[in-house]
C-alpha cells in the first residue's frame, strides 16, 4: 500500500473505482498475481472529462472493448455499466474536469502465461485533477526529438489495442527527456513516422493536413479522429498517408494529437525550426475548433 511517501503519487484524497466499488485510494489495492502486473495482460483508456462530461465516451468505450475482444479479455461488465461507473467516479471525487484512466487487466492467478490461469478480470477506474500543459505552450508550441526507438512492429500485436504494455513507448519517452524534450516521435519498422509517445502527429505541407495511416502501425487516437473531421468540416485536404521524417522537417506547421495534449504545436523537430517557429495558422484554426468541441459548443461523432 502507498504510504504517501512519494512525491509523484497524488497526494489527495482520490476514490477510486474497483470492481464495482468506491474506494479510497489507499484501499485500491490490486493483487502482486494479476496478470496485468506480471505479464502487461491487460487494456487501458485515458479520457478526459470537461465540464462534468466525458469527451467521446462511445469512442473511447468502442475502443477498449475492441482491444480487450482482440486479446479474449472478456470486460467482465457492460458498456453502459463501464460508463456509469466512469461518471460514478467523477462523481466520488466532485471532479468537472479531469483525467479519467480507466483499465481492464486479466486478473489474478497463477504463475504462467497462460490465460486461464486466471478466472476474474480486474477493472479499476481513476480519475484525478488534470495537470494541463501551460497554457503559453500552446501559443508558443514545443520541442520534440526522433527517438531511435521504434514503434512495436504492427504484425506483433496492432497498435489499436492499447495493451498495458508501454515499454516501448516508455523507451522512446525517456530518450526525449534526455534530449530536453517532453515528447519523441517514433518511426516503424519501415522506416516511415508513426506517432509520439502517447500522442498522434499531423503535419501541415502546402495548405494540406497529412498524418500517417493506420497501418503505419500507429493508434487511431480519438483526438486523431476528431482532428480530421475538424480539417474536413473546413475543407482542409486531408491526407492519411505514410511520412518520412524529411516530410517533417520540411512542414510549414506540425502538431500533436492526444486525450491529454489536445492539440500541441510543434516548433522544432530534432533541431530543425519548423515554419515561423511558433503555432500556425491551420493548427490554430484546429486548435480553437477543438476547443469549441470539448466546450460542447460544435458537436463531433468519431
Ligand atoms: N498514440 C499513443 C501511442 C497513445 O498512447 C495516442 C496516440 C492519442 O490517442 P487519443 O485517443 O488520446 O487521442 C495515445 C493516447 C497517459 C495517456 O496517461 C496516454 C494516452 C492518452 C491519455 C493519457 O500516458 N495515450
Amino acid at each position: 500500500m502507498w504510504n504517501g511517501s512519494n512525491p509523484y503519487l497524488p497526494g489527495t484524497d482520490l476514490k477510486v473505482w474497483l470492481d464495482g466499488k468506491i474506494v479510497h485510494m489507499n484501499d485500491a489495492k490490486v493483487s502482486v498475481f494479476d496478470h496485468g502486473l506480471l505479464y502487461g495482460d491487460g487494456v487501458f483508456e485515458g479520457i478526459r472529462a470537461y465540464n462534468g462530461k466525458v469527451f467521446q465516451m462511445e469512442a473511447h468505450m468502442r475502443r477498449v472493448y475492441e482491444g480487450a475482444g482482440a486479446i479474449c479479455l472478456k470486460i467482465p461488465i457492460g458498456k453502459e455499466e463501464f460508463g456509469k461507473a466512469i461518471y460514478d467516479t467523477l462523481r466520488a471525487n466532485n471532479l468537472q474536469n479531469a483525467y479519467i484512466r480507466a483499465v481492464v487487466t486479466r486478473g489474478a492467478g497463477y504463475l504462467g502465461l497462460h490465460p486461464a490461469k486466471t478466472a476474474n478480470p480486474s477493472v479499476f477506474i481513476i480519475t484525478c485533477a488534470l495537470s494541463l500543459y501551460p497554457l503559453e505552450l500552446y501559443e508558443k508550441g514545443m520541442p520534440i526529438v526522433t527517438a531511435s526507438t521504434i514503434r512495436n512492429h504492427p504484425h506483433a500485436l496492432s497498435a489499436q489495442v492499447k495493451s498495458l504494455n508501454y515499454l516501448n513507448n516508455i523507451m522512446a519517452q525517456i530518450e526525449a527527456t534526455q534530449a530536453g524534450a517532453v515528447e519523441a516521435v517514433m518511426l516503424n519498422h519501415q522506416g516511415y513516422v508513426a506517432e509520439c509517445t502517447g500522442d498522434n502527429i499531423f503535419a501541415v505541407r502546402k495548405g494540406e493536413l497529412w498524418t500517417p495511416p493506420a497501418s503505419a502501425g500507429i493508434l487511431e487516437g480519438v483526438t486523431r479522429a476528431v482532428v480530421l473531421e475538424l480539417g474536413r468540416r473546413r475543407r482542409i485536404p486531408v491526407c492519411e498517408k505514410n511520412m518520412t521524417r524529411h516530410d517533417l522537417y520540411v512542414s510549414d506547421e506540425c502538431f500533436l494529437t492526444g486525450t491529454g495534449a489536445e492539440i500541441m504545436p510543434i516548433t522544432h523537430i530534432d533541431q530543425r525550426q519548423i515554419g515561423c517557429g511558433k503555432i500556425g495558422v491551420m493548427t490554430k484554426q484546429l486548435l480553437e475548433d477543438f476547443w469549441a468541441c470539448t466546450r460542447g459548443e460544435t458537436d463531433v461523432q468519431v
